[in-house]
Protein backbone atom coordinates (compact mmCIF):
# COMPACT_ATOMS: atom_id res chain seq x y z
CA UNK A 1 0.00 0.00 0.00
CA UNK A 2 2.82 2.86 0.60
CA UNK A 3 4.22 2.75 -2.52
CA UNK A 4 1.11 2.91 -4.33
CA UNK A 5 0.34 5.92 -2.77
CA UNK A 6 3.81 7.22 -2.90
CA UNK A 7 3.70 6.70 -6.71
CA UNK A 8 -0.32 8.60 -6.61
CA UNK A 9 1.73 11.35 -4.80
CA UNK A 10 4.35 12.37 -7.41
CA UNK A 11 2.53 14.84 -9.07
CA UNK A 12 -0.34 16.00 -6.74
CA UNK A 13 -2.89 18.75 -8.21
CA UNK A 14 -4.65 19.95 -5.87
CA UNK A 15 -7.67 22.77 -6.15
CA UNK A 16 -11.26 24.49 -6.06
CA UNK A 17 -13.00 26.82 -8.02
CA UNK A 18 -11.73 29.56 -6.18
CA UNK A 19 -8.37 29.19 -7.77
CA UNK A 20 -9.51 28.93 -10.99
CA UNK A 21 -9.41 31.97 -13.53
CA UNK A 22 -11.44 29.57 -15.88
CA UNK A 23 -13.51 26.57 -15.80
CA UNK A 24 -12.05 23.58 -13.30
CA UNK A 25 -13.32 21.14 -15.54
CA UNK A 26 -11.60 21.98 -18.34
CA UNK A 27 -8.22 23.28 -15.77
CA UNK A 28 -8.78 19.35 -14.24
CA UNK A 29 -8.47 17.35 -17.90
CA UNK A 30 -5.64 19.24 -19.09
CA UNK A 31 -3.82 18.48 -15.71
CA UNK A 32 -4.66 14.89 -16.02
CA UNK A 33 -3.98 14.90 -19.90
CA UNK A 34 -0.22 16.18 -19.02
CA UNK A 35 0.10 13.22 -16.03
CA UNK A 36 -0.92 14.36 -12.51
CA UNK A 37 -1.00 11.48 -10.30
CA UNK A 38 -3.82 12.30 -7.70
CA UNK A 39 -5.90 15.38 -7.14
CA UNK A 40 -7.08 16.55 -4.23
CA UNK A 41 -10.72 19.41 -4.20
CA UNK A 42 -10.26 21.90 -2.00
CA UNK A 43 -12.93 23.64 -2.15
CA UNK A 44 -12.57 26.35 0.80
CA UNK A 45 -12.15 30.00 1.16
CA UNK A 46 -12.79 33.04 0.20
CA UNK A 47 -15.01 32.72 -3.43
CA UNK A 48 -15.38 28.93 -3.04
CA UNK A 49 -18.88 27.23 -3.84
CA UNK A 50 -20.99 25.73 -0.82
CA UNK A 51 -23.79 23.73 -0.90
CA UNK A 52 -25.80 22.24 -3.94
CA UNK A 53 -22.83 23.85 -6.28
CA UNK A 54 -19.83 22.46 -4.41
CA UNK A 55 -21.17 19.05 -4.60
CA UNK A 56 -21.92 19.51 -8.07
CA UNK A 57 -18.67 20.75 -9.37
CA UNK A 58 -16.98 18.09 -7.14
CA UNK A 59 -18.91 15.07 -8.67
CA UNK A 60 -17.71 16.85 -12.29
CA UNK A 61 -14.13 16.75 -10.96
CA UNK A 62 -14.24 13.36 -9.78
CA UNK A 63 -15.45 11.97 -13.17
CA UNK A 64 -12.74 13.72 -14.86
CA UNK A 65 -9.88 11.58 -11.68
CA UNK A 66 -12.23 8.62 -12.30
CA UNK A 67 -11.75 8.05 -16.41
CA UNK A 68 -7.96 8.46 -16.06
CA UNK A 69 -7.65 6.58 -13.10
CA UNK A 70 -6.03 8.74 -10.17
CA UNK A 71 -7.12 8.91 -7.06
CA UNK A 72 -9.81 11.74 -6.17
CA UNK A 73 -9.30 13.01 -2.07
CA UNK A 74 -11.69 15.54 -0.90
CA UNK A 75 -9.77 18.18 1.74
CA UNK A 76 -11.64 18.22 5.09
CA UNK A 77 -15.28 17.76 4.38
CA UNK A 78 -16.56 14.23 5.67
CA UNK A 79 -19.81 14.58 4.08
CA UNK A 80 -18.47 14.82 0.66
CA UNK A 81 -16.42 12.45 1.18
CA UNK A 82 -19.34 10.20 2.20
CA UNK A 83 -21.48 11.07 -0.49
CA UNK A 84 -18.88 10.79 -2.96
CA UNK A 85 -17.55 7.72 -2.40
CA UNK A 86 -14.08 9.87 -2.68
CA UNK A 87 -10.45 7.77 -2.67
CA UNK A 88 -9.40 9.98 0.39
CA UNK A 89 -9.78 12.83 2.69
CA UNK A 90 -6.85 15.61 3.27
CA UNK A 91 -7.00 17.42 6.88
CA UNK A 92 -5.21 19.64 8.64
CA UNK A 93 -4.35 19.70 12.62
CA UNK A 94 -7.59 21.81 13.30
CA UNK A 95 -9.78 19.07 11.77
CA UNK A 96 -11.17 15.92 12.49
CA UNK A 97 -8.51 13.75 13.80
CA UNK A 98 -7.09 10.98 11.42
CA UNK A 99 -7.97 8.44 14.17
CA UNK A 100 -11.67 9.39 14.13
CA UNK A 101 -11.43 9.65 10.54
CA UNK A 102 -10.37 6.00 10.36
CA UNK A 103 -13.19 4.72 12.00
CA UNK A 104 -15.75 6.01 9.83
CA UNK A 105 -13.33 5.28 6.43
CA UNK A 106 -11.38 2.06 7.08
CA UNK A 107 -10.47 1.94 3.47
CA UNK A 108 -9.89 5.33 2.29
CA UNK A 109 -6.88 7.44 2.41
CA UNK A 110 -5.94 10.05 4.75
CA UNK A 111 -3.82 12.64 4.64
CA UNK A 112 -2.77 14.84 7.58
CA UNK A 113 -0.98 18.37 7.01
CA UNK A 114 2.37 18.26 9.39
CA UNK A 115 4.27 21.83 9.65
CA UNK A 116 6.36 21.35 12.34
CA UNK A 117 7.98 19.09 15.21
CA UNK A 118 5.31 20.17 17.97
CA UNK A 119 2.49 19.31 15.11
CA UNK A 120 4.71 16.02 14.51
CA UNK A 121 4.65 14.99 17.98
CA UNK A 122 0.52 15.50 18.34
CA UNK A 123 -0.34 13.55 14.90
CA UNK A 124 -1.49 10.39 15.17
CA UNK A 125 0.36 8.87 12.45
CA UNK A 126 -0.68 5.23 12.94
CA UNK A 127 -3.80 6.28 11.25
CA UNK A 128 -2.39 8.45 8.30
CA UNK A 129 -1.31 7.37 4.87
CA UNK A 130 0.92 10.11 4.04
CA UNK A 131 1.58 13.59 5.18
CA UNK A 132 1.60 16.87 3.56
CA UNK A 133 4.77 18.69 4.84
CA UNK A 134 4.70 22.66 4.39
CA UNK A 135 4.29 25.17 3.87
CA UNK A 136 7.98 24.14 2.09
CA UNK A 137 8.33 27.86 0.10
CA UNK A 138 6.58 30.76 0.79
CA UNK A 139 2.53 31.21 -0.54
CA UNK A 140 0.28 33.16 -1.04
CA UNK A 141 -2.92 30.90 -1.77
CA UNK A 142 -3.40 29.68 1.55
CA UNK A 143 -4.25 32.98 3.70
CA UNK A 144 -3.88 31.07 6.95
CA UNK A 145 -0.71 29.27 5.99
CA UNK A 146 2.40 29.28 8.47
CA UNK A 147 5.68 30.35 7.63
CA UNK A 148 7.66 28.74 5.11
CA UNK A 149 9.41 25.76 6.85
CA UNK A 150 11.79 25.13 4.16
CA UNK A 151 13.57 21.94 2.46
CA UNK A 152 15.16 21.06 5.95
CA UNK A 153 12.00 19.77 7.25
CA UNK A 154 11.13 17.03 4.40
CA UNK A 155 14.74 15.83 4.89
CA UNK A 156 13.67 15.72 8.75
CA UNK A 157 10.92 13.65 8.26
CA UNK A 158 12.13 11.94 5.96
CA UNK A 159 15.51 10.93 8.55
CA UNK A 160 13.07 10.27 11.31
CA UNK A 161 10.36 8.08 9.16
CA UNK A 162 12.00 5.86 6.12
CA UNK A 163 8.81 4.83 5.14
CA UNK A 164 6.12 7.33 5.46
CA UNK A 165 4.15 8.70 2.34
CA UNK A 166 6.05 12.35 2.34
CA UNK A 167 4.57 15.33 -0.25
CA UNK A 168 5.76 18.73 0.14
CA UNK A 169 3.55 21.43 -0.34
CA UNK A 170 3.40 25.01 -0.51
CA UNK A 171 4.96 27.58 -3.19
CA UNK A 172 6.35 24.67 -5.28
CA UNK A 173 6.99 25.41 -8.82
CA UNK A 174 8.55 23.78 -12.19
CA UNK A 175 12.00 25.45 -10.75
CA UNK A 176 11.93 24.39 -7.57
CA UNK A 177 9.67 21.15 -7.65
CA UNK A 178 13.29 18.70 -8.38
CA UNK A 179 14.72 20.46 -4.68
CA UNK A 180 11.54 19.00 -2.95
CA UNK A 181 12.31 15.49 -4.34
CA UNK A 182 16.04 15.55 -3.55
CA UNK A 183 15.47 16.30 -0.15
CA UNK A 184 13.55 12.84 0.49
CA UNK A 185 9.71 13.92 -0.63
CA UNK A 186 7.98 11.31 -2.88
CA UNK A 187 5.88 13.35 -4.29
CA UNK A 188 4.82 17.71 -4.60
CA UNK A 189 1.15 19.09 -4.27
CA UNK A 190 0.50 22.25 -6.49
CA UNK A 191 -1.87 24.88 -6.55
CA UNK A 192 -0.83 27.70 -8.29
CA UNK A 193 2.03 26.23 -10.66
CA UNK A 194 -0.91 24.39 -12.41
CA UNK A 195 -4.13 26.50 -12.16
CA UNK A 196 -2.13 29.71 -13.69
CA UNK A 197 0.12 28.10 -15.94
CA UNK A 198 0.52 29.44 -19.37
CA UNK A 199 0.49 25.89 -20.69
CA UNK A 200 -0.65 23.21 -18.52
CA UNK A 201 0.84 20.68 -20.15
CA UNK A 202 4.01 22.17 -19.95
CA UNK A 203 3.83 22.79 -16.39
CA UNK A 204 3.14 19.45 -15.53
CA UNK A 205 5.68 17.56 -17.97
CA UNK A 206 8.21 19.99 -16.52
CA UNK A 207 7.14 18.94 -12.81
N1 LIG B 1 -1.40 24.10 2.59
C1 LIG B 1 -0.20 24.56 2.90
S1 LIG B 1 0.39 25.62 1.72
C2 LIG B 1 -1.01 25.45 0.79
C3 LIG B 1 -1.88 24.60 1.42
C4 LIG B 1 -3.20 24.21 0.93
C5 LIG B 1 -1.23 26.20 -0.48
C6 LIG B 1 -0.37 25.70 -1.60
O1 LIG B 1 -0.65 26.41 -2.76
P1 LIG B 1 0.47 26.81 -3.81
O2 LIG B 1 -0.24 27.74 -4.75
O3 LIG B 1 0.90 25.56 -4.53
O4 LIG B 1 1.57 27.48 -3.06
MG1 LIG C 1 -8.46 22.01 7.18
Amino acid sequence: MPDSIKKSLRKYFIMGSQNCTRNPVEILEAAVEAGITAFQFREKGEGSLKGEAKIELGKQLQAVCHKAGIPFIVNDDVELVDLLDADGIHVGQDDQSAQDLRKVFPNKWIGLSVSNANELENSPLAYVDYIGAGPIFHTSTKTDAKAAVGLKWISTLRREFPSLPIVGIGGITTENAASVMEAGADGVSIITAITRAENIERAVKLL
